[in-house]
């Protein structure tokens, strides 16, 4: 990954202040590279990537930088720009402990794990990695649907390989981070990592997985896209991240009980389920589960009860694997596990998606707008991720003369994405600022600095920044 297109002006700036701070630490006449790694917004696909199913994101036109260079230690030390995230160091392991729950350098501890585990497997000699310091400086915001986690893992996974002359294909890289985020305990799907990394200028990304593929779909010129944040924060490492996994887990339980009812083996996600299929139907599929199982279980110990295996044994096959969890990743049995409701959002949002990707080639935005109306419905209902604040947003953008808009991203609070013809933007814009924002009483910079019209643009490239 040294492809040097895609960074403006602004980037190369930053790069060159970052990269001045990293030689006053470590040698005036020390290698310093840079690397570039955009955040993503999701225009239809939401929920679908974990089951292995296609998304349609864009990579956005705001970026995390990350400085690396050598120093003799087989340590990383790590800074950011931003004061609130502190300094933090780690030693280069075979297997790295996480700092404790929250911490934004597990994100960078994330990434640096993921690369040496996938060169581990192509027999590169570990004794022999490099450390070093690592400057970090991101415009991607956080908490808003943008994927700023995303792009520090990404742009700390090439910085390291960067700094140890690894390189690896862009889909190969998208693969090797597509698991960061389970490493900080989220059973995340690959999308994030994937758009950051093969990001397109002017393109949405029809992504899909197992094996990750790409297939660029360029954004009609007359296409806006408004990406507004709700302000409405959900706590990534507690009620997010549990609700998160929960479906997640849900998601799973479904497919494996459609493998039952279909008589397919190793099945271990949704996507399994239709890539055996030749020909599937949304509403056939939904039907089949819903003659298979009751529409919600009564926690894991009932869903094993009905697969026909020990409880235990379905808790390590859905929760195990990763480097931290069982422990990070704990699934409320009290509740009820939906299977019905949320395998229904999940196939018929893949057709949705399937559909928005012909129809944005196309040109045809009513129909794409259409379907983004329908993926909020869906998420709201069948999901249940959506808030009030995010199903008034939605509405508000559509009132204004927005084509479709929904929530992207989790949800749970985010932001919401309309797409519009660009003549409609400003005011969509003037309408959430209106409506939406007025009544939060926010400051003008944090009104203006909450809704924007976003491009599609490149994805993450590594640069070597010379000696002035
Ligand atoms: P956000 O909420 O933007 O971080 C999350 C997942 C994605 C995907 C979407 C829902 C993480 C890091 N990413 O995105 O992989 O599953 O939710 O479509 O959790």
């Amino acid at each position: 990954m040294t492809r040097a297109e895609g960074w403006d002006d602004a980037e190369l700036e930053r790069a060159g202040a970052l990269a001045a701070l990293a030689r006053a630490r470590v040698g005036t006449d020390s290698q310093v590279w840079a690397v570039r790694a955009p955040g993503r917004v999701n225009l239809i696909g939401e929920h679908t990537d974990y089951s292995g199913l296609p998304v349609l994101p864009i990579a956005i036109d705001r970026s995390t930088i990350v400085v690396a260079a050598p120093h003799a230690r087989p340590e990383i030390e790590l800074c950011n720009a931003d004061p609130s995230y502190p300094a933090r160091r780690f030693a280069i392991a075979a297997s790295i402990a996480p700092f404790p729950a929250g911490d934004w350098g597990n994100y960078v501890k994330a990434a640096i794990q993921g690369v040496i585990e996938h060169f581990a497997r192509r027999d590169t000699d570990l004794a022999r990695l490099r450390g070093g310091v690592m400057y970090v400086e991101s415009r991607v915001p956080p908490a808003a649907g943008l994927s700023s986690s995303a792009a520090l893992t990404v742009s700390s996974a090439l910085a390291f390989m960067a700094l140890n002359g690894l390189d690896l294909p862009p889909l190969e890289a998208a693969q090797m981070v597509a698991r960061s985020e389970w490493y900080v305990g989220t059973m995340a799907g690959g999308m994030d990592q994937a758009a950051s990394i093969l990001g397109q200028r002017d393109h949405a990304l029809f992504i899909e997985f197992d094996p990750i593929r790409v297939r660029a779909v360029r954004m009609p010129s007359h296409a806006a896209l408004v990406v507004a944040d709700s302000r409405e924060v959900a706590d990534k490492s507690g009620k997010l991240r549990a609700e998160y996994n929960r479906r997640v887990i849900e998601c799973a339980l479904a497919a494996r009980i459609l493998a039952r009812a279909l008589e397919l083996g190793g099945v271990k996600i949704i996507g399994d389920v239709v890539r055996r299929l030749k020909a599937w139907d949304p509403a056939e599929l939904t039907a089949t589960l819903a003659a298979s199982a009751p529409a919600s279980l009564a926690g894991l110990d009932g869903a094993a009860r009905i697969l026909g295996i020990e409880e235990q044994a379905l808790r390590a096959e859905l929760l195990g694997g990763g480097p931290n969890p069982p422990n990070w990743i704990e699934v409320d049995s009290t509740r009820p596990l939906e299977i019905l409701k949320r395998a229904r959002h999940v196939l018929s949002e893949t057709k949705r998606v399937e559909r928005a990707a012909a129809a944005l080639e196309a040109g045809q935005l009513d129909e794409v707008g259409a379907l983004m109306n329908e993926s909020h419905r869906s998420l709201a209902e069948d999901f249940e991720v959506s808030t009030p604040r995010l199903d008034a947003m939605a509405e508000c953008a559509r009132r204004a003369g927005a084509i479709g808009a929904r929530l992207t991203g989790a949800g749970f609070g985010g932001s919401i994405i309309a797409l519009c013809a660009a003549s409609e933007a400003p005011g969509v814009i003037a309408a959430l600022d209106r409506e939406y924002y007025a009544p939060l009483n926010l400051s003008a910079h944090d009104c203006e600095a909450s809704r924007a019209v976003l491009r599609a643009g490149p994805g993450a490239s590594a640069i070597e920044i010379a000696v002035a």
